[in-house]
């Protein structure tokens, strides 16, 4: 059998038990375009527009006068592979956040723990440049920039948000096991305790509590 003109397997018992047990799943490669940021055959896509964020950026009158202008700009997609939910797989997909700001407050992801909470995740910058913002239960913190071909590290018990302070799109890759989950609920109580806003042309992180 001849798999995307790569290599060649013989695949009689895996094939016959991937409907049932995902350990047999059939070996694989794609391909992503790094100068598009597309990701090849991917199985599930995920789009998140403004109105998806509402609660999300500081300052909710210009969220809400863009809304109401019958706007509602695509904020960032997400293009993954997903496997069953099962331990020992691993998810991995790319994310195209768009260029933008809501008022003075750069695009941004809505930010997420793992349901799982002792679960890594692996981020890699593919095209343009931003943050990858972090923060634990216990209120610490921590910002690093991300640009092409930088490799995070995002540990277990650490929740996750990307910003695009570019003037272009940021692309990354990321990796993560399929039965980490998504537990969006408790960080959108508490808030990322920082924000990444303009000031006279440039990024800076500041307290969401100053705003
Ligand atoms: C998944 C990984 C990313 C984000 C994506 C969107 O574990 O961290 O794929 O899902 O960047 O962010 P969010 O917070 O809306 O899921
Ligand atoms: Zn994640």
């Amino acid at each position: 059998m001849k798999l995307n003109g790569q290599f060649f397997g013989y695949f009689k018992e895996a094939k016959k038990l991937t409907k049932t047990a995902f350990k047999y799943e059939i070996p694989f490669n794609t391909e992503i375009d790094l100068d598009v940021g597309s990701l090849k055959g991917y199985n599930n896509k995920t789009i998140r527009r403004l109105s998806d964020l509402k609660g999300f950026f500081y300052d909710v009158h210009v969220l809400e006068e863009i809304l109401k202008k019958g706007k509602d700009p695509v904020i960032y997609e997400v293009y993954s592979y997903s496997p069953p939910q099962e331990e020992g797989g691993l998810c991995f997909g790319v994310t195209v956040l768009r260029s933008g700001k809501i008022g003075d407050e750069y695009y941004m992801t809505k930010g997420h723990f793992h349901k799982k909470m002792e679960t890594a995740e692996i981020y890699i910058g593919l095209k343009g440049k931003g943050y990858l913002l972090m923060q634990t239960r216990d209120g610490d913190a921590t910002i690093m920039r991300i640009g092409r071909g930088t490799v995070a590290f995002v540990p277990p018990y650490w929740a996750h948000r990307t910003i695009n302070f570019g003037d272009e799109e940021f692309v990354f890759m990321y990796t993560f096991p399929s039965d980490a989950g998504y537990d969006y609920a408790t960080i959108e109580k508490t808030g990322f305790s920082k924000i990444v806003v303009e000031k006279d042309g440039k990024p800076v992180i500041i307290d969401r509590s100053s705003m």
